[in-house]
């Protein structure tokens, strides 16, 4: 076996469970024993087990019904259930309700190790696993503001763009710029800075439809991805975030920000004005400074340059 754990037994029979408990403390484990399910969560309550071997016909709660009791604590504690009668049916329907594995009695005890030893390194596995998926999702988020970063960004534009092409459907991209922002840095610091950046990731993500995705492109620059909707709405989403930044009262510890946060925002669609990610983020970021050009706290149509241009 591998290196020493705290297992839980819980058995009615009292010769069965302690002959198992000291063949399991040969092997350096602790061993812990309750007579029942009630028993056993109470002792579940009070130490840190790493695994429990429980009988499936057990008095005052069944196997089944203290297996889905573990369960619903949020315990993580793989569940070895013992059955008696060698029917698939007991042991399939522990499974259901959360056990890690089962035996059927009676069992030679070396055939126990090589069980816990086999969901052990299920449980091990699959925590890595999750880790991974832990880390790879870590990698996709913004630290300071923890919405999506621009590696994720740039993923699912191109993910996007490639979907709306094979349907045929419009999108539309935000270039999201806030104004004056140095003078933030400049006036309150650069951790003032940053708070008021969280502060407009949140309102910006408030702003949006559930489908949108919402990204830090950089600094204090963001990025939206509004998928399937015509450049007109897109205008009205870009406009409402106009209105809604100069309207919240940033409230940052010890400084009087109020209400002087305004941003810009360049709007360009596919496949009206790009049909390719690279020309859409480039047109947006022509919008975007346009805007600024043109006084900021407003919302510039890649589509209206050439108009403006002629006036
Ligand atoms: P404009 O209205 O033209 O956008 O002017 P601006 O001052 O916002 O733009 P500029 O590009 O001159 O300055 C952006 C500033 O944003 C400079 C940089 O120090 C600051 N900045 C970038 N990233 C961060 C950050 O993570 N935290 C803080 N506090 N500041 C940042
Ligand atoms: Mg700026
Ligand atoms: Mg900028």
């Amino acid at each position: 076996m591998g290196e020493p754990i705290r297992i839980l037994v819980v058995d009615d029979e009292e010769n069965f469970r302690s002959t198992l408990k000291d063949f399991l403390s040969e092997y350096d484990n602790e061993v812990l024993t309750a007579e029942n399910g009630v028993e056993a969560l109470e002792i579940l309550d009070k130490f840190d087990v790493n695994l429990i071997i429980s009988d499936l016909r057990l008095p005052i709660m069944d196997g089944i019904t203290f297996t889905r009791k573990v369960r619903e604590k949020g315990k993580e504690i793989p569940v070895i259930v013992m059955t008696a009668y060698a029917s698939i049916e007991t042991a399939v329907e522990a499974m259901k309700s959360g056990a890690a594995d089962y035996i059927t009695k009676p069992f030679k005890f070396e055939h126990i190790l090589f069980i816990i030893e086999r969901v052990l390194e299920t449980k091990k596995l699959r925590e890595l696993a999750g880790k991974s998926e832990y880390y790879r999702k870590l990698s996709n988020i913004d630290d300071l503001t923890g919405i999506h970063n621009y590696r994720f960004f740039k993923e699912m534009l191109k993910h996007e763009i490639e979907r709306h092409s094979r349907y045929n459907r419009p999108l539309s991209l935000l270039m999201i710029d806030i104004d004056n922002f140095k003078e933030v840095n400049d006036n309150y610091g650069h951790l003032v800075g940053d708070q008021v950046l969280k502060q407009t990731a949140h309102l910006l993500k408030k702003s949006i439809r559930s489908c949108d995705i919402v990204s830090r492109y950089g600094g204090e620059e963001f990025a939206v991805i509004l998928p399937e909707i015509l450049p007109d709405e897109a205008l009205k989403v870009g406009e409402r975030i106009v209105q809604t930044i100069p309207c919240h009262d940033f409230k940052v510890a010890d400084t009087n920000i109020g209400k002087e946060i305004s941003v810009t925002v360049g709007l360009a669609s596919f496949p009206k004005d790009a049909d390719n990610a690279k020309l859409l983020i480039e047109n947006s970021d022509k919008a975007l400074y346009l805007g600024k050009q043109a006084g900021k706290n407003q919302v510039f149509v890649f589509a209206n340059i050439g108009l403006q241009m002629k006036v």
